[in-house]
């Protein structure tokens, strides 16, 4: 096995790392859960654990069965009916719910708005009917690139509640993306925004979509939301007629009544687009009943909801953490989910703290990748205001280095929050490795053990448990991604094919005698840059897309605060010379054809890349260059000579 080069915490430091964290007394005393005992209960009987959870939520008609599985099709809870944006919703509005805050919305140039269920349920509605206007029904794709606004959410609702499958694009990808995503869709209507606010600056997302819409032939509609007329003004909006449409045109005609459409518990609720070891990014396809019902127990359990909590999870809805753990899993709760626009240091690096001060956050939900940025801004950011309100911390997307966690702890958390590592992927569509707060003694970069009603393990390659190889998940899950859209055979090949009816999530991991998994990080061409899945290949296929380059090799190096960061090797066609511009113009064609989270950190050039005789080109010993190590062994390079020259170019400009 190839372990990656994890961020900062080095297996050697994880190695050393002794401390324990018990759930601190109060916490425990007062969780939903303080028994090990749970453990126990769903190991004893899965199906009956989560048909439990299942129970908690509303069915138009019940399951006959929890389970069919024949690996690697499953079907959950099939024969039952529900609606997600009902269990979301209309559930919450016969009891003391209905008029308290389900979203509390904050712009970054700090304009805010809240809604309460009764609201969110008002304009989730009257916006599923103008969906309906536009001809969308259940089944149809659509796609939506908006910027972090309460409309987001209500979008993804409202296609929940007639049965439409929404496909969210972040809004930092670019147009090429965005039309990628929506051709391999083919979406039906799009929803965008005149622009959004980042860092002061206002991105232009419509005018993105219209040039990503010059290559997309399914949209027939596109509704733009006005983020605000003064954004529309700066960004020039204009719509075409015939095929867009304002927004707020259109709901404020529609009726406040749409009866929520019954969908098969396995029929599909969403597709979102994740990166993988080709060049195409993989359409992740989840389902409704089985999807709700591990968003809704996961965010019960690991974040130990309540009622009187003010919950904020800094994803952007863009990927699958502001999907489960901004609006699915949450607002199943019954939560007050804080939602916020912008940039973490706008206008200055206090802006979370002030936003937890505000408005009184209990949890806060983050990725070490900030926790990293927090810890170089200093403390002095964080010690303007008043957090004494927080009670839990979580992390989620990739590894947390035991300095990092530690600072977590000590200047958020004030040493009395629990932290809980989740491990997790867009795949798994829900936590599936984490502590549960008021049970899970914890150590700083582990995420502990699975969450009840979870099976997971380490396998070699051959399928052996060993303390260190692949992690893998041994049994179904309700929340398991069901297939790729338009690829079940890369379904079947990228996730199942390494063991007989074994899911492999792609990451190396290791376990210790007390069994507590630590996820060291991708082990396929899999970058995380900044919590951020990036393959490698797509970068390599947007530098080769420029006419000055011949070949690329991407690879990750190690970042302090990134986690990992892009370094590209380039060799350039005949006639073309290296130089700094040069470097920088391929810097921003890769930005400019991805989305700047896939703006390479170093360019190097090459006149040749190391390859092995039969032509592959050597990630290892580019990945050892790029991070200043020894190059190891170069006996079945093609040249060895070539690395040799690349190290020295490379130590040359470093
Ligand atoms: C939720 C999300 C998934 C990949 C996954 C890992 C890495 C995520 C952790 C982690 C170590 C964690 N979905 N990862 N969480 N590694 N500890 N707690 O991030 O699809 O975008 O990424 O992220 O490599 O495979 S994702």
């Amino acid at each position: 096995m190839t372990l990656p080069p994890s961020p900062e915490a080095a297996l050697d430091d994880l190695l050393r790392e002794d401390r324990r964290f018990p759930p601190p007394t109060a916490f425990r005393d007062g969780a939903r859960v303080s028994d090990e005992a749970i453990y126990r209960e769903a190991e004893a009987d899965p199906e009956a654990f989560w048909a439990r959870w299942a129970g908690e939520l509303h069915w138009f008609t019940p399951w006959t069965e929890v389970l069919e599985w024949e690996a690697p099709r499953a079907r959950w809870f099939s024969g039952g009916e529900l609606n997600v944006a009902y269990n979301c919703l209309d559930r919450h509005l016969d009891g003391p719910r209905r008029n308290q805050a389900a979203l509390i919305w904050e712009g970054e140039p700090g304009d805010t708005r809240t809604y309460t269920y009764w609201d969110l349920h008002r304009e989730t509605s009257k916006f599923a009917n103008a969906l309906k206007g536009l001809g969308v029904g259940k089944g149809d794709r659509v796609a939506i690139y908006l910027p972090m606004v309460p409309e987001a959410a209500i979008a993804m609702l409202a296609c929940a509640r007639i049965g439409a499958i929404h496909s969210v694009v972040f809004g930092g990808f670019s147009p090429e993306s965005l039309a990628d995503r929506i051709n391999d869709a083919e979406a039906k209507v799009l929803i965008t925004a005149d622009g959004g606010y980042r860092r002061g600056n206002v991105v232009p997302l419509k005018r993105n979509a219209d040039q990503a819409l010059e290559r997309c032939s399914s949209i027939e509609h596109v509704v733009v939301v006005a983020r605000g007329w003064n954004i529309a003004r700066t960004t020039q909006t204009t719509l075409k007629p015939g095929r867009d449409l304002w927004y707020h045109d259109l709901v404020a005609e529609a009726s406040a009544d749409c009866p929520a459409e019954p969908m098969e518990s396995e029929e599909t609720l969403f597709i979102l687009y994740t990166s993988g070891t080709t060049g195409k990014p993989k359409g992740v396809v989840h389902s409704t009943g089985g999807y709700l019902t591990q968003v809704y127990a996961t965010t019960r359990l690991v974040f130990d909801l309540r009622d009187d909590d003010v919950y904020w999870c800094t994803a952007d809805v863009g990927w699958i953490t502001g999907h489960s753990y901004i609006v699915y899993g949450p607002l199943a709760n019954g939560a007050a989910v804080v939602m916020y626009e912008g940039a973490p240091d706008f206008p200055d690096r206090g802006r979370f703290w002030e936003i937890c001060e505000k408005y009184g956050v209990t949890i806060f939900y983050t990725a070490p990748t900030a926790i990293r940025a927090f810890m170089k801004w200093g403390e002095e950011w964080v010690g303007k205001s008043d957090l004494s309100r927080l009670r839990l911390l979580g992390t989620v997307g990739e590894p947390i280095n035991p300095e990092a966690w530690i600072w977590y702890h000590r200047v958020i958390g004030g040493e009395r929050c629990p932290i809980v590592d989740t491990w997790w992927q867009t795949e798994t569509g829900a936590i599936m490795i984490t502590p549960l707060p008021g049970v899970t003694e914890t150590r700083p970069g582990s995420a502990t053990r699975a969450f009840p009603g979870i099976s997971a393990t380490i396998l070699s390659e051959t399928g052996e448990e060993v303390p260190a190889g692949y992690l893998a998940i041994t049994r179904p899950w309700p929340s398991m991604l069901r297939t790729i859209w338009g690829d079940d055979t890369r379904f079947r090949e990228t996730y199942w094919s390494k063991w007989d009816g074994i899911y492999f999530p792609g990451d190396g991991a290791k376990r210790e005698e007390d069994g507590y998994f630590w996820v060291l990080g991708r082990v396929d061409d899999v970058l995380n840059v900044a919590g951020h899945r990036i393959g490698t290949m797509e970068v390599e296929s947007a530098l080769v897309d420029h006419p000055a380059v011949a070949e690329a090799a991407v690879v990750g190096k190690s970042h302090d605060v990134k986690g990992q960061a892009i370094a590209a090797f380039v060799t350039l066609k005949e006639g073309r010379q290296p130089s700094d511009e040069l470097a920088y113009t391929l810097k921003g064609h890769v930005a400019e054809k991805i989305g700047s989270i896939a703006r390479p950190e170093d360019i190097i050039f090459s006149a040749d890349l190391p390859k092995t005789r039969s032509g592959k080109i050597m990630r290892r010993l580019l990945r050892d260059i790029a991070e200043g190590k020894a190059l190891g062994d170069t006996t079945t390079l093609a040249d060895p000579d070539v690395v040799r020259r690349l190290k020295e170019r490379y130590e040359e400009g470093a």
